[in-house]
This record gives structure tokens, C-alpha cells and sequence, in this order.
């Protein structure tokens, strides 16, 4: 039987990796997109130019906040899986729209269920989860699916009620219905006001002369971060098991945020001498001393997660799923893709041209 995938949130970084991999495994592929002023397509174009795109890769306009064009859409195309990935997705931008973050980010998990429901249910149903569930007390880490429920933002708590809702239609309808916890995960895809595409496009910036410096909030905060392309796989993994669940993805190691801005640096052949504290803390380039990072207070959150490092032992154990790419793997990955863009020049070549001078 041909297997029919509906992605919610195709545009982005996750959906984006998720509708290449489908379209590889030999699945027909459904994304929404909702209509912008100016194309939101960049991370997809190349399957909209692709052979596949109206054989096996189709677009539908809409929005998860209207349920009437969800109806529509589950029961035109009879999906056999969905991912709902459609999220306002920026926890410090949660803050600033935390009703609209509650409509597009909580409630809409309800419409998108309902319309399964109403037109059958009987696809698979995977709902992106995340970390902010979890209040990042340290004392309560490494996270795992048993960890109590603790979160932080608007974001957080709209995540919480999808993440119930989920259950709850499992539960309820006996609806294949899944929740994959996921730990951040990055790539050169990520939309750049995420802290980990921030840095690296900075950096590219900074030493194409094009931006003086780096500034950021709390540099303190850690993070488990993964590579996004390993966790689309744990994602399709969740939906072809003999019975729904919840599942944390993880990489099982946690860094702060200055780690990452020194790993970036490092990529680079330059090392980073910090001085202060909090919002006095400032970073310089080792070797010139000149200024590269600061703190601007302008990044600090209301409320923060501050320890983040997930377990991920169940679905390594159930679902035999691992992740690949390691945290030193990632910033190569990201701060080398950056520069090219940037700057045209891998990371190697740039220390090269460094030590010619
Ligand atoms: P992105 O922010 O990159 O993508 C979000 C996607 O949702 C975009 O395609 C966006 O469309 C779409 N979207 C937002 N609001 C609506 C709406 N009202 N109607 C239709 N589409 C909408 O997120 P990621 O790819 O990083 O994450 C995917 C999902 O996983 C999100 O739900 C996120 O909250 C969750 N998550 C992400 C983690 C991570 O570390 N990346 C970790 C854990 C969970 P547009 O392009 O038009 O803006
Ligand atoms: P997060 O990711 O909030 O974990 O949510 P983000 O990259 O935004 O922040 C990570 C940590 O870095 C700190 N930080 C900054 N963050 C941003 N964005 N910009 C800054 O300048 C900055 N300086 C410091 C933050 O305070 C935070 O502690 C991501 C999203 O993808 C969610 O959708 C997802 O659910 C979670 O990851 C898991």
C-alpha cells in the first residue's frame, strides 16, 4: 500500500529534512504552507524543483489555527501518517505572542486530532513534544519520560497541552497517536534567531567584516544539542512500531551556551579570553584582545530553563534509534556551512589563509 505522509510545518527546519527523508523511503508527500508576503520556501525549493514535486511531493496552502481547512485537507488526502511539526516555535518570541503561541502552538494540536478523528482515525499520528516541558531544574536531570512536567514559558505550557491532548486522543479513541520529546536540535537549516545559527551566522559575519560582534543573553543556560537530521529519523522510527508511545530524543551530553560560542570560535583557529560576569561578561579574541561577544539584556528571558540533558535510553532500547552527529560534529557542521555562505570558505580554508599571514 502506498504510504501517504501530511506534514504540518514543512517549511521549517525539521520538516524540511522529514519530507527529503519520506520522499526517499518511497512515500508520497503532503506539506502545508501557510501564504507570507514574501516566499517561505528556501529550505524546500529544491524538492519544489525536484522530479517529485506535483508526482509525489504536493503543497497545500493553510493554517493549523483553522480547523475548517484541516478537515478539508485530512480527508482530501487520506494520509496514512502525520507529523504535526506547525508550531510557533521560538520560546523567548513566546513571551512577546503568548496567545497567538497558545492558538498555534497548543490549541491547533486539538483541530489537527479532531479532523483524524472526525475522517476515520485510523492514520498515525506523531506530535513534536520538546524539552520545554521540563522545567530544567538541575536536580532533576538527565530528563527522561518519567521526569515531572515543569514548564516555563507560553511555549512551554502550549506544548504541555498538546502533549496531553496527544494522550489523551490515544487514550480516549485508540488513536496511534505519538509524543516525541525532543531535545534541541540544530543544523545548518535553523531559523537564525536560534542561539546555536545566531552564533555561527555571527561568527561567519565577524570575520567577513561585515558585523563587529556577538551579543547574547544568558550564556550560562545548557543545552543538550543534536543534529536535526538524526531526529527526523527517530520521528518516522516512533510511527512504525507495533504500538504508539512517547519517547525522548537526546544526544545524553549538555553544554552551555558560551560553550558553544568558544567550540564556534575554536572551528575558526581562534580563542575566546572571557573577563566579568552576567551582564558585564565579555569575550575577546585571545591573540588581537579584540571585543567579539557581550552580553545584551535584551536576550534574557522572563523565566528560564536552565539545565537541559536528556535520557534518551528508551528509544535507543525500543526503537533502536541513536544519534549520529556528536556536539563538536554539529558547530563544524553549522559554523563550516555558515562561512561558506558567508564568506565562501570552509573553516579549514580560513585557518589556512591564518596562518599564511
Ligand atoms: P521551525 O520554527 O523551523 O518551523 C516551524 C514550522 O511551523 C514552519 O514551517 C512554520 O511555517 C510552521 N507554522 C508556524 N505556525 C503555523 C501555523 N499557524 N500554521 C501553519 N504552519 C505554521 O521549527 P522546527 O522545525 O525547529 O521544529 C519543528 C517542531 O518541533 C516545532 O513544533 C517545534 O516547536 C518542535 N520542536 C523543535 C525542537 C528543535 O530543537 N528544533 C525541539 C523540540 C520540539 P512558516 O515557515 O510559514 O513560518
Ligand atoms: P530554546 O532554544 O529556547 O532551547 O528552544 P534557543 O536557541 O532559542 O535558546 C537556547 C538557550 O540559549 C539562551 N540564549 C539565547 N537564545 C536566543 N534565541 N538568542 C540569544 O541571543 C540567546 N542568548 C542566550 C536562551 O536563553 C536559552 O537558554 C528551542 C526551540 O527549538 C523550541 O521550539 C524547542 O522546543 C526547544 O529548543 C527544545
Amino acid at each position: 500500500m502506498q504510504k501517504i505522509a501530511f506534514i504540518t510545518g514543512i517549511t521549517g527546519q525539521d520538516g524540511s529534512y522529514l519530507a527529503e527523508f519520506l520522499l526517499e523511503q518511497g512515500y508520497e508527500v503532503h506539506g502545508l504552507v501557510r501564504r507570507h508576503s514574501i516566499s517561505n520556501t528556501s529550505r524546500i525549493d529544491h524538492l519544489i524543483r525536484s522530479g517529485y514535486h506535483k508526482v509525489k511531493f504536493f503543497l497545500h496552502y493553510a493554517d493549523t489555527t483553522d480547523s475548517s481547512n484541516l478537515m478539508r485537507l485530512i480527508s482530501e488526502i487520506r494520509p496514512t501518517e502525520v507529523y504535526n511539526l506547525a508550531a510557533q516555535s521560538h520560546v523567548g518570541v513566546s513571551f512577546e505572542v503568548p496567545e497567538y503561541t497558545a492558538e498555534a502552538t497548543g490549541v491547533s494540536t486539538l483541530k489537527l486530532l479532531e479532523a483524524i478523528r472526525v475522517n476515520g482515525g485510523n492514520c498515525r499520528y506523531y506530535q513534536a513534544s520538546t524539552s520545554e516541558l521540563f522545567g530544567g531544574l538541575p536536580e532533576t536531570a538527565p530528563q527522561s519520560e518519567t521526569t515531572p512536567f515543569y514548564p516555563k514559558s507560553p511555549y512551554g505550557a502550549a506544548k504541555l497541552y498538546s502533549y496531553w491532548i496527544t494522550v489523551n486522543y490515544r487514550e480516549s479513541y485508540n488513536m496511534f497517536a505519538c509524543n516525541g520529546i525532543l531535545f534541541n536540535h540544530e543544523s545548518p537549516r535553523r531559523g537564525e534567531n536560534f542561539v546555536t545559527r545566531k552564533i555561527t551566522l555571527a561568527i561567519a559575519n565577524i570575520v567577513a567584516g561585515k558585523q563587529e560582534k556577538l551579543s547574547l543573553g544568558n550564556m550560562n543556560a545548557k543545552r543538550d544539542w543534536g543534529f536535526a537530521g538524526d531526529y527526523i529519523k527517530g520521528m518516522w522510527m516512533m510511527l512504525q512500531q507495533d504500538k504508539p508511545g512517547d519517547y525522548v530524543l537526546a544526544t545524553n551530553e549538555t553544554h552551555t551556551v558560551r560553550e558553544f560560542v568558544e567550540s564556534a570560535f575554536g572551528e575558526l583557529g581562534i580563542s575566546i579570553r572571557w573577563e566579568g560576569a552576567g551582564v558585564n561578561e565579555k569575550g575577546y579574541d585571545g591573540e588581537s584582545g579584540k571585543l567579539l561577544v557581550d552580553v545584551n539584556p535584551e536576550f534574557y528571558r522572563p523565566a528560564e530553563v536552565e539545565f537541559l540533558w536528556g535520557n534518551a535510553a528508551k528509544a535507543e532500547k525500543m526503537l533502536g534509534w541513536k544519534r549520529e552527529v556528536d556536539f563538536k560534529g554539529l558547530v563544524a557542521m553549522m559554523m563550516d556551512a555558515d562561512l561558506k555562505e558567508i564568506a565562501g570558505m570552509s573553516c579549514e580554508e580560513y585557518k589556512e589563509g591564518k596562518m599564511k599571514k
